[in-house]
């Protein structure tokens, strides 16, 4: 491939609502760029982005792609991201890394929810951006309403810089306001220059007017001259409008058909004209490893190497590969490296330019680019790689937190090792989905951003790994405690020939206070041995066994104390074992008798929505048994923070996106237990009975 100079560089990441044609729009971009000699089609499934068997299966993007075109002088980088929701963690790392966004919409109907995310995110980094309203050929295909729902549903900063010469089955070309010409298309993504059509002339004049005095808008003397009444040359619209974009002050937008191949060769112009190069951005703020200075990173290929991992994937051929972008110095094949996220050294490999799955072999790779390399051991997503005299931290992507959660279970016995070997290197590539025992349940639980993620990972786990699972709700790790003090007596006596057993134990159970660090406490307090000393170990051994589970439904008892205080034994006949068994019998008579109660564990939510909302999320949280704690306005979102039972809101990431459309998001963290409601604590209680007898 040809050497580019960091200012010929543009890197860009596709994101919209779920379906807006990214992928075709990708797939024509490679195309018409003489990068690919056949265009592909997400239909048929052989597209260049989405080559993952689970994307080719469901026809939707799973997870970023990237691939580079040469135009003209300049070589555009583009990632092409999923816009289905459970996959936003995808959105954010091609965001983190890229210089600029192209935000699809798709030409029929309004703007819809993915894209007015993709536009937040994109306002939360400052990013410069245009519009791409996508699939001009389809029924009902409507420009000017879709110009319209987007200016006011993403920002009045949106300036149309194409007309569509036609529309629906009827859509040909387009026409440029800034030059003034009319392209159209005849099949097969070829145009030619024409005269504008007539009836257009007025509607051009009036959108080129209002698109000149944005470009005046951009630079001080661009405005001195408009408002003195001269003509602005094109150089000059196109010099302002850039301007407003490195700004973030405009979102040029084009329209085209990604599927029929109209107007993407004007797009690709209009990326390499408007869109920032690496040298355009402000620089990266980082952190000095050994001083936590904060430094700024220029983007210059002759200062010292960093750059950032944004993806880790698996590479059926090459196998663990590593997708991250160089901030600042030049980058070689085969040199050594410092992890400073670990603090580890390692290899670069051979680097390479991917192109959806197909990896290019590069020599070197300079500041502001995109690359891969091969098979790093100690270097995950995330990390910040650099020279060892310069150990810095990048700011990381900020993937957001996986809150679904569903337990897993081999459907073939002996299949647990594959299960976990396999969850762990899946969870290694994606940040957004977890992986944990629960302590108490001993249930392998998995957190994901919703259901179709966690679809997508059982469905790898049987194609890589070959293990099937079976999903459940987790269970609840409730637990069981006592509300009052009693005294009782565990006795264990046995004579059925030869040696016979004998142990006899009174203790007292009482709760321990609410705030007690442990859960449990043993007393001893036997004096004048009538429990023999050899003995008591025993006995606190077979408290410990018997507490773990409970007389009510079977879960652990906690938060109590045992008080040993008398007991009596058999000279020939009392063993260890007869006093651990006499505990035990002790521990579940004194349990019933001392009010037990099932607890249940209680987390603190945080859900942040659009005011809107507000009501029936709240409506919501007291359904599920939640308690406000408070709200208070973020921008034009509110936060509730309440708190609720954890055995409500394993689904909750469905339930939010259900209310909101997707426009909320939350998080939960466990905070302490709480006793059950009778009515609910009851129906528990007759489950686990029910099971245990089945
Ligand atoms: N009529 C028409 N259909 C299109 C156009 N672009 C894409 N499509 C179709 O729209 C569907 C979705 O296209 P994709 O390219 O997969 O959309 P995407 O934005 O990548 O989808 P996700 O990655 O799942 O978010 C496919 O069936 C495409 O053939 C277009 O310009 N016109
Ligand atoms: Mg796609």
């Amino acid at each position: 491939m040809k050497k580019y100079e960091t200012e010929q560089l543009r890197n860009i990441c596709l994101i919209s609502h779920g379906g807006a044609g990214k992928t075709s729009l990708a797939e024509s971009m490679l195309y018409d760029a003489g990068v690919l000699d056949r265009l592909g089609n997400v239909d048929n499934g052989n597209s260049t982005m989405d080559f993952d068997d689970e994307e080719i299966k469901r026809k939707i993007s799973i997870q970023g792609a990237i691939a580079s075109v040469p135009w003209k002088e300049e070589k555009i980088t583009f990632i092409d991201t999923p816009g289905y929701f459970d996959f936003v963690g995808e959105v954010k790392a091609a965001m983190r890394v890229s210089d600029g966004a192209l935000i699809l919409l798709d030409a029929v109907g309004k703007v819809e929810v993915g894209a007015e995310l993709a536009w937040n995110y994109a306002d939360e980094h400052n990013m410069s951006r245009m519009v791409f309203v996508n699939k001009m050929d389809r029924e009902n295909a409507n420009f000017h309403e879709v110009v319209e729902s987007a200016k006011q549903s993403l920002s009045s900063l949106i300036a149309p810089i194409q007309l569509p010469i036609g529309a629906e089955e009827n859509f040909s070309g387009i026409v440029d306001l800034i030059k003034k010409k009319a392209y159209e298309y005849a099949d097969g993504g070829k145009s030619e220059e024409i005269e504008i059509p007539g009836e257009m002339m007025d509607q051009v004049d009036e959108y080129r007017e209002q698109l000149i005095e944005i470009a005046a808008e951009g630079d001080d003397e661009l405005t001195i001259k408009y408002l003195e009444g001269e003509e602005l040359t094109n150089e000059e619209v196109l010099h302002g409008l850039r301007q407003g974009v490195l700004a973030g002050k405009v979102a040029p937008l084009l329209c085209g058909s990604a599927y029929k191949n109209i107007g993407v060769p004007q797009l690709l112009d209009a990326v390499a004209s408007f869109m920032p190069s690496p040298e355009d951005v402000s620089p990266q703020e980082a952190e000095k490893l050994a001083s936590e200075e904060i430094v700024k990173i220029e983007c210059d290929p002759d200062g010292p190497f960093c750059g950032l991992v944004f993806k880790t994937m698996a590479d059926p051929y090459v196998g663990k590969l590593t997708l991250f972008r160089v901030y600042s110095g030049m980058l070689r094949s085969d040199t050594n490296f410092y992890n400073s996220t670990k603090e580890k050294a390692e290899k670069f490999g051979q680097l390479f330019y991917p192109r959806g799955k197909h990896l290019d072999a590069v020599d070197e790779v300079k500041a502001g680019d995109i690359a891969a390399v091969a098979k790093l051991q100690e270097t995950s997503t995330g990390d910040s790689v650099c020279d060892k005299d310069n150990a810095i931290i990048l700011e990381p992507v900020d993937f957001p937190k996986p809150n679904l959660k569903l337990a897993l279970t081999p459907k073939a016995k002996g299949d647990e090792d594959k299960l976990s070997s396999g969850l762990a290197r899946l969870s290694e590539e994606d940040p957004t989905f977890e992986v944990g025992k629960d302590k108490t349940t001993g249930e392998l639980v998995a957190s994901g951003m919703g259901e179709l993620h966690i679809e997508v990972i059982t469905s790898r786990l049987k194609k890589k790994f070959g293990v099937e699972v079976n999903l459940q709700t987790p269970t609840v790790p409730y637990k069981e405690t006592i509300r009052k003090k009693v005294k009782v007596e565990g006795k264990h006596k046995k004579q059925s020939g030869g040696r016979g057993q004998f142990g006899d134990v009174w203790i007292e159970f009482e709760p321990l206070p609410e705030d007690s660090e442990d859960d449990f406490e043993f007393v001893d307090k036997i004096f004048g041995g009538s429990v023999p000393r050899q003995y008591i170990p025993a006995v606190e051994k077979g408290l410990r066994e018997a507490k773990e589970e409970g007389v009510l439904a079977g879960y652990p008892a906690v938060n109590f104390r045992a008080t040993l205080y008398d007991g009596s034994f058999h000279p020939v006949d009392s063993s260890e074992m007869a006093f651990k068994i006499a505990a035990g019998l002790a521990f579940k008579k004194g349990m019933e008798q001392a009010s037990p109660v099932l607890l249940e564990p209680i987390g603190v939510a945080e859900v942040i929505v659009p005011d809107a909302y507000m009501g029936d999320i709240i409506g919501d949280l007291n359904k599920k048994r939640g308690r406000i704690l408070g709200m208070e306005p973020k921008g034009e979102q509110q936060i509730v923070r309440a708190q609720v039972p954890m055995a409500e809101m394993f689904k909750y990431a469905t339930d939010l996106r259900s209310m909101t459309q997707g426009r909320g998001i939350f998080s939960i963290e466990f905070d302490h237990y709480e006793e059950v409601p009778s009515n609910i604590a009851e129906k528990v209680i007759e489950e686990a009975n029910k099971e245990k007898e089945a």
